[in-house]
């Protein structure tokens, strides 16, 4: 029976259906002709290759952040941060990319942890990056020779090529989670990675309120006229907490005062962006805060590529697909391309929700979409 070499990672099977051949001895010799050649046709493939619309690989998964913490923290006992490994972070893996450790086809998120006076070496890669925080401080990452502060509720991008480092300068450990977009630069190939020095300078370690970055490009609206406008990532190193949280609370009072800025009623939103362009903080990743009034809902929706999202305060119901989870402070889910979303905020308290997706990569390929729910609640 077999007559092409067994090596030949092609397989082709006669398939039954609109636009398959007739089953024949004859056919199945073409195909054993194909396999020896490495070819494959359209027609044996198209259904998955070119589906009506996304049908992700990637599953709707829940992690809890008290076991994700729980297990981050044996690692700290457990496992030196150092040259060699680089980072004590531990990717969350979704359960439909083979054991891979990527939430989504295009993002990696992960939990990391620093004992006290712990240090992670410098080194910088191609891959966009950022940092937030749910709960904690004490750390502090060192961007481009620039200390940087580190407490609940801040978001720090960090764009591709920059030197960093970190350092827990407190008493007790500290997590965080990073976003990076290694899994999009590992499909392309088109990563590098650097180690830097191996020690910072004393100024580097020093730890002062407002970083250089925050000083230059940290006031709304005003731009240093000696610096370069539309830089591709953001200059601004971080996002402070009070300014997200007074951004969402102003959105929420001026609907109140029936001045309707929110996405839907009693939904308000905001996306971190590039002080020099307006645009998302990163090429590769979109990041936003989400807050629902207690009681509010999102609409339901659903968008060309795929999120990951963090609770940062409250307690709600979020649907992902077939998924109902209820969940709270720090517990993060994957959206992935394609599946219907929205969230509840539960009992007398908002609900926030830290949220990063890869939408950038598509809307600069013209490739994104966005759909809403029809007046019955499901995406038309
Ligand atoms: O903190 O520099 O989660 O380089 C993965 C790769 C964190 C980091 C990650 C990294 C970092
Ligand atoms: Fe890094």
């Amino acid at each position: 029976m077999s007559t092409h070499p067994p090596l030949s990672p092609v397989r082709l099977t006669m398939q039954a259906g609109p636009g398959q051949p007739e089953p024949s001895p004859a056919l199945e010799q073409l195909y054993r002709g194909f396999e020896q050649e490495l070819l494959v046709p359209l027609w044996t493939e198209i259904g998955d290759l070119m589906p009506p619309h996304p049908r992700s690989k990637a599953s709707a998964h829940l992690w809890r952040w008290d076991r994700l913490v729980a297990l981050a923290d044996q690692a700290g006992h457990l496992v030196p941060v150092g040259r060699g490994g680089e980072r004590r972070a531990i990717a969350l893996a979704n359960p439909s990319l083979g054991g891979k450790p990527y939430a989504t086809p295009t993002l990696w998120a992960a939990i990391q942890y620093l004992m006290p006076g712990e240090d992670a070496p410098e080194h910088r890669h191609t891959q966009h990056a950022f940092r937030f925080v749910v709960e904690g401080e004490g750390v502090w990452t060192v961007v481009g020779g620039d200390p940087i502060r580190m407490s609940r509720g801040d978001f720090l991008p960090q764009a591709g090529w920059n030197w960093h480092a970190h350092h827990n300068a407190a008493t007790k450990p500290m997590a965080w989670i990073d976003g990076l977009d290694i899994p999009f630069s590992y499909y392309t190939e088109s990563q590098f990675f650097e180690f830097g020095r191996e020690k910072l300078t004393p100024a580097e370690m020093t730890t002062p309120e407002r970083s250089r970055s925050e000083r230059v490009w940290g006031y709304p609206g005003l731009r240093p006229v000696s610096q370069p406008d539309a830089l591709p990532a953001t200059p601004l190193l971080a996002y402070r907490w009070v300014d997200t949280d007074r951004a969402l609370a102003e959105q929420l009072a001026l609907e109140q005062e029936g001045h309707a800025v929110t996405l839907s009623p009693g939904h308000a939103a905001v996306r971190f962006t590039n002080p020099t362009s307006g645009r998302d903080v990163l090429p590769t990743i979109r990041t936003e805060m989400h807050r629902l009034r207690a009681g509010a809902s999102t609409r339901t929706w659903r968008e060309v590529g795929s999120s990951v999202y963090q609770v940062f305060d409250g307690r709600g119901t979020v649907r992902v697909g077939e998924h109902t989870w209820t969940v709270g402070r720090g517990d993060m889910f994957v959206v992935p391309s394609w599946v219907p979303f929205s969230a509840q905020a539960d009992g007398d308290t908002a609900l926030d929700l830290f949220r990063f997706g890869d939408a950038p990569i598509f809307e600069a390929l013209h490739a994104h979409r966005v759909q809403l729910d029809d007046a019955a609640g499901a995406p038309a």
